[in-house]
């Protein structure tokens, strides 16, 4: 079981006796919960106001590309903003240690059995990092399609990457996630030659529940659509009208 959002197996496991008033306090103890994330993600989104620095979330479920997507940025964006990144992981720095690489600052959560970050872990996770040089911070989430999305950081965006090998149709089974996503990146468009996947209707479907989203189809292992993002995020620092399809 998640140690924060209750969510997990022992969801699943009611009994006869007492299951509305167990329900009832389950509610009760999530309605806490995020009560309370939201007013410390409040003090975030202050906080970063105050020292001018533009925070995105990246959501997504494992292995669509997050940390790839960084990696790239930060090499190509690095020098022109001051970027820093926490990292969200189960266990392991390793994603840490691949920013790390790239010259620019890094903070690893690990959330142990928790499946998304909050936003408690977040204010200490800044607390290490020089907030007034910084401007751009990145956050890279648990990998969940589904918790993260409950969960406010204080971030200016939340941004959805999915990879065309989850399958077209994630955007209508974790609508909730993409709902939550202003921009969604649809990474690892290299491998569209090998696959079924029908990209039209994928943007159809994440439309259809959030119908204002900001779509970039990129690969971050070529680069190949990587300059619409970089765009994208160059505008939002420094002022200027939307891009993306
Ligand atoms: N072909 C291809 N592979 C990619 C691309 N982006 C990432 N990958 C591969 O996908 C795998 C997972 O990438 P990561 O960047 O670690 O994914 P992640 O979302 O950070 O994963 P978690 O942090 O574990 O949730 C790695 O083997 C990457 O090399 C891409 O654009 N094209
Ligand atoms: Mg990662």
């Amino acid at each position: 079981m998640c140690t924060t959002c209750g969510c997990g197996p022992d969801d699943q496991h009611h009994h006869e006796h007492g299951h509305h008033h167990h329900e009832e306090k389950r509610i009760a103890v999530e309605t806490d919960i995020l009560t309370k994330n939201n007013r410390l993600a409040q003090g975030n989104r202050t906080l970063f106001s105050a020292k001018q620095i533009f925070a995105l979330n990246l959501v997504s479920s494992p292995g669509s590309g997050k940390t790839t997507i960084l990696e790239r940025t930060l090499r190509d964006l690095g020098s022109k903003f001051r970027c820093a990144v926490i990292e969200g992981d189960q266990q392991t720095d390793n994603d840490a240690m691949r920013i790390a690489a790239t010259g620019v600052p890094v903070k690893q959560v690990n959330t142990g059995a928790g499946c998304h970050l909050d936003a408690h872990m977040v204010s200490h996770a800044v607390e290490g990092f020089d907030l007034d040089s910084l401007e751009l911070l990145f956050i890279e989430n648990v990998g969940n399609l589904v918790c993260p999305a409950s969960f406010d950081l204080g971030e200016n965006h939340k941004v959805a990457v999915l990879s065309v090998t989850e399958g077209e149709d994630k955007p209508l089974k974790y609508p909730q996630m993409f709902r939550a996503a202003d921009v969604m990146l649809l990474n690892k468009t290299d491998l569209l030659p090998y696959l079924d996947f029908d990209l039209e209707k994928c943007k159809e479907m994440a439309r259809r529940v959030s119908p204002g989203i900001l779509i970039f189809e990129v690969s971050s292992k070529t680069g190949a659509g990587m300059d619409d993002w970089y765009g994208w995020l160059t505008e939002r620092l420094t002022g200027g009208p939307e891009t993306g399809s």
